[in-house]
């Protein structure tokens, strides 16, 4: 590095900005934290990874006077980087909750996906970006696939052309990053997907002169033809059989150094280790575009977190959410430490982790440091995005302090989470909604979602069977199976309370409430190892137009198959699979939806 060793970080206190921080401290460089509009103007080069909805953060550079400072620096064309919202506020306006005025430097409107032409707001997941032009920090990502969490979008347009260095495609086509003399602004490099392999990016912005040990990777064929030569033979079992192969191609994914030609040699060497085959058909055969919609569907590991009867804070995993040993000392299942899992589960290629704290219903998550410093660490090591729920409610304190439902939220993002979830809280928000009609603005998933982006509101349901003689006996809409008909019951508080609502209606309502994904647990299958509930995931799939993650029951990469071919499903979240260690399942669990693909059964 050059003399100066300090980047300036522009971090309003609205989010997660902790994998930035990391990224910054490994390259070498001092973090210098903007305090008032005179640290930018001084700034040797300023990073800016903008948190939450564009309104609140246009709010605070416009009363701390930040904005005007930010605009001068980029115009001046200092070294700049902007990151997801920092792109985003660079154009003239944005149409989140708004009409709302951004800084006004590029030309265009930043708006809302059209989710009428099926494809699911927000976009969420791995998507091949479209270099245009020389954007020098994306040299070394190329055409590979980045993880894109996000509702909003700026598209190109005669004005705005001069400025783009590369765009994406999601129903239509989106600019994904910009770049102007010293000035570098990117949507994908999302705070979540900021890995270290994307360090040299930000080294070249941080400083041009950086001299940063650029790793060459071998392409997937390399390795494979230099692996055949040593064996003698093309057998991609014996191959695969030493795990050598496995375990490079798996790190080369891990650590998000792929270009969309590995992905796709990748998707179809894996399938071929699963399915034990000999591939048939050369790798380079192997549509990009198939590669594509493969890595579009997510395998999340979830983690389900709470305090056992010593008080330690543990990863248990129930059945049917009784996550109680059947043995006569009925302990809480102990299965790891959250952390370390988490950390695994992401060297493993899990595209998200979710944390859900199983007993935050009754302990005050804000009491419940543990959870919080559980949190903090996880996010130094996994770069995919951290989703938290479990206790996400307004609450009073036994000194009857309150705390709104968004500050427990923000405590969460602040501690590393990019997404939380709601659970029992929306329940009751979402009950009342459908009573009155009457959007208050006043719930958890509203106010949220307002400061936060929708993007970043999960909320899981979880819906119990109660098998019914005739559907008409009741008034929610019923599952309907080959066998009796069938209702689902919400339940809430982990399963203790049956709620009056279907998880259809509580589904339909939570959209319309701001949420940005759905978390469909089944309690019946839960832990099961049987299969995902396909006729509830297709059921609320096809209900609503925001992304839907099936979860509990998967048990064999079949079931990731089964769950993403037979439903509109956008997700799969597991469990009980990955802590029994089959540890070819999360890759495996992406080379099963090939199959699908190929056979056409995939969504239409
Ligand atoms: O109500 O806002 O406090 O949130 C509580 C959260 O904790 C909710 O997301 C709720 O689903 C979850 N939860 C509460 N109790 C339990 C329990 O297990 N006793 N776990 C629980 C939910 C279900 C899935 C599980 C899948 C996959 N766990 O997360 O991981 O079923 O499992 P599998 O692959 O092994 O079948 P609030």
């Amino acid at each position: 590095a050059s003399n100066d060793d300090s980047v300036t970080l522009l971090d309003y206190g609205a989010g997660n900005v902790r994998s930035v921080r990391n990224a910054i401290r490994r390259l070498g460089f001092q973090i210098k934290d903007v305090q008032t509009p005179k640290d930018i103007l001084n700034a040797r080069r300023l990073i800016f990874p903008g948190v939450g909805a564009f309104a609140p953060a246009m709010d605070v550079l416009n009363n701390t006077g930040m904005g005007e400072a930010l605009c001068t620096y980029i115009q001046n064309d200092r070294p700049f980087l902007g990151i997801c919202l920092g792109l985003q506020l660079l154009f003239e306006s944005s149409d989140e909750n708004g009409p709302v005025g951004g800084l006004g430097l590029i030309p265009g409107v930043v708006g809302r996906f059209d989710s009428s032409n099926g494809f699911r707001v927000p976009h969420i997941g791995w998507n091949a970006l479209q270099i245009t032009k020389d954007s020098e920090i994306l040299d070394e990502i190329g055409n590979r696939h980045v993880y894109f969490v996000h509702s909003y979008r700026a598209m190109p347009s005669n004005e705005n052309k001069e400025w783009i260095s590369s765009t994406c495609n999601y129903g239509d086509e989106f600019i994904a990053s910009v770049r102007r003399g010293n000035v570098h602004a990117t949507l994908p490099l999302d705070l979540d997907a900021f890995c270290p392999d994307d360090l040299e990016s930000l080294a070249y912005v941080v400083d041009n002169h950086v001299n940063v040990n650029k790793t060459s990777y071998l392409t997937l064929s390399d390795i494979i033809s230099n692996e055949c030569h040593r064996c003698g033979s093309f057998n991609i079992e014996e191959v695969f059989a030493s795990k050598v192969i496995f375990d490079r191609v798996e790190d080369k994914a891990s650590s998000g150094s792929m270009n969309a030609e590995d992905q796709s040699e990748r998707v179809f060497l894996l399938h071929c280790v699963l399915n034990k085959e000999t591939p048939r058909k050369a790798p380079e055969e192997f549509h990009h575009k198939e590669a594509n919609d493969i890595a579009s569907l997510q395998v999340i590991a979830c983690l389900d977190v709470r305090t056992n009867d010593e008080g330690d804070l543990v990863v248990t995993k129930g059945d049917q959410y009784n996550v109680r040993e059947h043995a006569e000392k009925n302990e809480v299942r102990n299965l790891g430490k959250p952390v370390e899992l988490a950390g695994q589960y992401y060297k493993d290629g899990a595209d998200e982790i979710s944390f859900l704290n199983i007993t935050g219903f009754r302990d005050f998550p804000l009491g419940d440091l543990p959870m919080l410093q559980v949190l903090r660490c996880a996010s130094e090591n996994v770069f995919v995005p951290l989703t938290v729920g479990g206790g996400i409610r307004d609450f009073t304190d036994s000194n009857g302090r309150y705390y709104s439902s968004m500050e427990v939220a923000s405590e969460y993002f602040r501690s590393g989470a990019d997404k939380i979830s709601i659970g029992s809280d929306a329940v009751h928000f979402a009950e009342e909604y459908l009573k009155t009609k009457v959007k208050t603005g006043k719930s958890s998933i509203e106010q949220i979602s307002r400061v936060y982006g929708n993007q970043a509101v999960v909320v899981s349901i979880d819906p119990r069977r109660v098998y019914l003689n005739d559907p008409s006996d009741v008034e929610f809409e019923c599952v309907r199976l080959t066998n009796p008909g069938m209702e689902n019951v919400l339940v809430i508080n982990g399963g203790r309370e049956g709620r009056p609502i279907g998880a259809y209606e509580l589904a339909k309502a939570v959209e319309e409430l701001g949420a940005g994904e759905i978390l469909l647990n089944c309690i019946d299958c839960d832990g099961q190892g049987k299969g995902f509930d396909i006729d509830l995931v297709k059921m609320i799939s096809d209900a609503v137009s925001i992304p839907v993650i099936a979860s509990s029951g998967a048990g064999a990469a079949e079931h990731f198959s089964d769950v993403f071919s037979k439903t509109n499903a956008s997700a799969a979240l597991a469990a009980g699979i990955f802590h029994r260690k089959e540890t070819f399942w999360l890759a495996g669990a992406h080379s099963v939806c090939k199959r699908a693909l190929v056979e056409g059964r995939h969504r239409s």
